[in-house]
């Protein structure tokens, strides 16, 4: 917000809602139902008609026959709410009653999907909700299709919040999650002329039937304005500050079921709201277009997610979402969760906020200061509490995508924050200076505040002082972060530091994608899988069985053709269903290398269009694509440009029909994802090793039996180690290798010079065949690899054609492939986000 913008005006009280009925009882009676919910009785198809039409008639206020797919679609959704909600009233009541340790899992990003399928699946309504549809003539699911998923999130970190509270629920585990509920998701991705372009992604329009608002829960949250200091009575120092805008923070409670254990945990998203006074502002204002903007100005707060997922802009409404769902979440869980008279100094008993990312580490400003500020801690007893109450989780390796803050900006928006960080910088300095005497370029090193280019706050490095413990999110990516990225914390605190290898939830990536698969692991080895993956060992034998491997193989095509049919329809592609699926599906980013991948489809049907391999030698392959841009990443923009050219030319070339194709269908999502992913036989996790933090994709992809092509990076080191080397396609440069090469001096255009192979595909390439003889078209991506290719691609081209030879081979021997395949199944049970829910209760949280 620049200085002459109008801002929201400041209320005179702390509470926003002096003028709301506060919670609690109304009234005292004895009605027997006052303090449990009204029992539902068990569900029937008969009872689940009624309940649907009750809501049609009643909810929606229509008639079945004159009725929408919308209509209807809201009816179904709140039938089954209506299912959980006995349940969700009994957790909560649980919850209070017990008064055991929560996770406030803080994450700015919750992607998480479709909610109907997966209500449907935690509750065991599946079958009757279908029967029960049919009984009114409706397909259920036309219905599903309907429901736009909430896109909160950019990727892996967002999408791997959601797998933790999901896991959180089943394990019947105290958790809220606490997070933004952005007016819009993640942008809808289009093409236009084979590019990239964004639409807003207004999620909300059709109503949001799975959010309840509790306005008597709102909290207002300050920003701006100036800090004073004084001297009370007793000679303790005090420090005031008096903001100069506010706004407020409207609680959205979303239900998180466990699966079938009667368990519904809360995830509670804010929206930002302009304050009453602002209202009355607008009331007697002259200028009402002003006082217009201020409201404006103070809803924009959670207007939309940012879309970029590795650059940080520094731009200051990402400050305020920051700090805003922060404020609202330390206040709600301390001031209106928490018994009024509850002893604050037991706080690290009631809560761990696992801090996912940086972008949540305002808090730790937050809660030194509602301590020291409002609660009247001493200094010294609150930093104690506040350094057992958080743990911080690293996502990245890449030092552009860690946050900084300026101290200017900082300082404008929440100046009393900035203060205590100087004072937490302070101390840990003096605590360094002390372990390590005259070692003032260690201090200006570790120092939470950088100086150049201009003064500004390393939030990882104030995450890293504050929390008990510091976790990576695969074996590799730890060891990394303790030696590449904080290297002198850790040796300051070897014991600060440790790993969680991430997992992702099994109910939505197994048992709901992929229907049939699940069926017959069900049938195999009982159904214990769901909630206890490690099962999955026992089809292990199975893998050695002709008629298993069948009904497998018959499983995998049967996805396919559900996958063909539905790009068809979706994106108009005409896809062969029997060709290996090769699958590459993630945010395009240049480290995670999809150039690398159009670099083998291109030498591939170099290979055919240049007589030098008869096209009936090539295994027929369908790749594909799912990744979406940084609207501002231009490079990126530019690769998603090629590959649509390149599929547009290689799908019309009679050359290589039924051999090659290649489809990006847009807008990958969560809801694409598991249509994707139980059809690939081929998972390509192909980034720069030492780059991707874990992945979580990867984890999908074993699960469902796809084989995976990799590099030693991320959680591919541990799925090649679980699953066996001869049933994972690995290449490339090592983490090691990558350094040296780096230090030896990398010079692509050598690498270009070297290779014939090489040199023929991307001489192809630039050549402007794929885009209609524009050279220029493609000159972005080419003078890119060839000058600079910062994530080394070329370097590992040759190992990559190799390894993707060897794939082929394999392929060629169906019952190999299938032996293969099963044993990723079997032996992927470790990436169950039940597990990584294991390990941090374990290692981090003791709760
Ligand atoms: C970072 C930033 C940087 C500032 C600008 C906005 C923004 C938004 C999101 C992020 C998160 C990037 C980090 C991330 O998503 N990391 C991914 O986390 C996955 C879950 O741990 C992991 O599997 C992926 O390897 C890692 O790239």
């Amino acid at each position: 917000m620049t200085d002459t913008a109008p801002r929201p005006a400041v209320m005179s009280d702390e509470s926003p809602t002096t003028d709301v009925r506060r919670i609690g009882p109304a009234f005292r009676t004895s009605h027997p139902l006052a303090s449990g919910p009204v029992v539902q009785p068990a569900p029937t198809v008969d009872g689940f008609v009624e309940t649907f039409l009750g809501e049609l008639n009643y909810g929606q206020g229509t008639l079945l026959s004159q009725s929408t797919v919308n209509d209807q679609y809201l009816a179904l959704a709140r039938t089954v709410r209506r299912y959980l909600m006995a349940d969700w009233l009994e957790t909560g009541t649980r919850r209070r009653q017990t008064q055991q340790k929560t996770v406030g899992y803080l994450s700015a990003e919750y992607l998480l999907g479709r909610q109907l399928g997966n209500n449907l699946l935690a509750t065991n309504l599946q079958d009757i909700a279908q029967v029960a549809m049919e009984r009114c003539g409706i397909d259920i699911a036309t219905l599903r299709a309907q429901e736009v998923e909430p896109g909160l999130g950019n990727g892996g970190l967002g999408r791997l919040a959601a797998c933790f509270v999901d896991s959180l629920a089943t394990m019947d585990v105290p958790c809220i999650g606490y997070g933004i509920r952005y007016e819009y998701g993640i942008f809808r991705q289009t093409f236009e002329a084979d590019r990239q372009v964004e639409v807003p992604d207004s999620w909300l329009s059709l109503g949001n039937p799975w959010e309840f608002p509790h306005p008597e829960r709102q909290v207002l949250v300050s920003f701006g304005g100036s800090t004073e200091t004084t001297t009370d009575a007793d000679g303790r120092e005090r420090c005031t500050w008096t903001p100069d805008w506010q706004v407020i923070g409207m609680p959205y409670h979303y239900m998180v079921p466990g699966h079938r254990n009667g368990v519904v945990n809360t995830l509670r998203l804010w929206s930002a709201r302009a304050t009453q006074a602002f209202d009355l502002q607008i009331f007697n204002s002259g200028d009402y277009a002003q006082a217009v903007r201020a409201q404006t100005t103070a809803e924009n707060i959670s207007k939309v997610l940012y879309p970029e997922d590795s650059t940080p802009q520094g731009k200051e409404l990402r400050l305020q979402q920051q700090y805003f769902f922060v404020a609202c979440s330390l206040h709600d869980f301390i001031d209106n969760t928490l018994p009024a008279d509850f002893d604050l100094r037991r706080l690290h008993q009631r809560i761990i906020f696992q801090l996912n990312d940086t972008h949540p580490v305002i808090a730790i400003p937050e809660l030194m200061r509602i301590l020291v500020d409002r609660k009247g801690f001493a200094w010294d007893e609150a930093w104690e509490i506040t350094q057992k109450c958080f743990a911080y989780t690293c996502h990245t390796l890449l030092p552009e995508a860690l946050e900084v803050w300026s101290a200017e900006l900082l300082g404008r928006l929440l100046p009393r924050h900035l203060e205590i960080i100087y004072r937490i910088n302070e101390e840990f300095l003096e605590e360094v200076r002390e372990a390590h005497p005259g070692d003032e370029m260690l201090v200006r090193r570790m120092s939470i505040i950088a100086e150049h280019p201009e003064r500004a706050v390393r939030m990882a490095y104030l995450a890293t002082v504050a929390a008990s413990k510091v976790n990576g999110v695969a074996e590799l990516h730890s060891q990394l972060l303790r030696d590449k990225v904080l290297p002198d914390f850790s040796r300051l605190w070897p014991e600060k530091f440790t790993n969680v290898t991430n997992g992702v939830t099994p109910r939505r990536f197994v048992r709901l994608a992929n229907r049939r698969l699940s069926d017959l692991l069900t049938e195999t080895i009982g159904d214990g899988w769901v909630t206890d993956l490690d099962r999955l060992r026992e089809l292990e034998p199975y893998a050695d069985d002709a008629g298993f491997r069948e009904q497998f193989r018959a499983v995998k095509q049967a996805n396919k053709e559900r996958l063909t049919t539905l790009l068809r329809v979706r994106d108009g592609l005409e896809l062969p269903p029997e060709a290996m699926l090769d699958v590459m599906v993630k945010r395009l980013h240049e480290y995670k290398r999809q150039t690398l991948k159009l670099l083998h489809i291109v030498s591939l049907y170099d290979d055919v269009v240049s007589g030098r391999v008869p096209a009936e030698q090539v295994t027929p392959r369908t790749f594909v694509f799912g990744a979406k841009a940084a609207p501002g990443y231009h490079l990126a923009k530019e690769i998603i440009f090629l590959i649509n050219a390149v599929a547009d030319v290689v799908n019309a070339d009679p050359a290589v029909a039924g051999r090659l194709s290649v489809a990006f269908p847009a807008n990958y999502n969560v809801t694409l994802a598991e249509k994707l992913i139980p059809a690939a036989d081929l998972s390509e996790q192909i980034s720069l090793a030492g780059k991707e933090a874990s992945g979580t994709g990867n984890m999908k992809f074993a699960l469902n039996g796809a084989l995976t092509i990799g590099t030693d990076d991320g959680a591919n080191v541990e799925i090649r180690r679980l699953v066996g080397d001869e049933h994972f396609f690995l290449f490339g440069m090592t983490e090691p290798e990558v350094e040296e090469l780096t230090a030896r001096g990398y010079t692509p255009s050598a690498v270009y010079e070297s290779d014939p192979q090489l040199r023929s595909t991307i001489d192809l390439l630039a050549s402007g065949h794929f885009t209609g003889g524009d050279r220029q078209a493609v000159a972005p991506v080419v003078d890119n690899l060839l000058h600079q290719d910062s994530f080394m691609v070329l370097a590992d081209f040759r190992a990559y054609l190799d390894a993707q030879a060897r794939v082929d081979a394999a392929y060629a021997d169906p019952d190999a492939w299938s032996r293969s395949a099963i044993l990723n199944v079997a032996r992927s049970g470790y990436f169950s986000s039940d597990r990584s829910m294991r390990d941090y209760l374990e290692r981090i949280w003791h709760a």
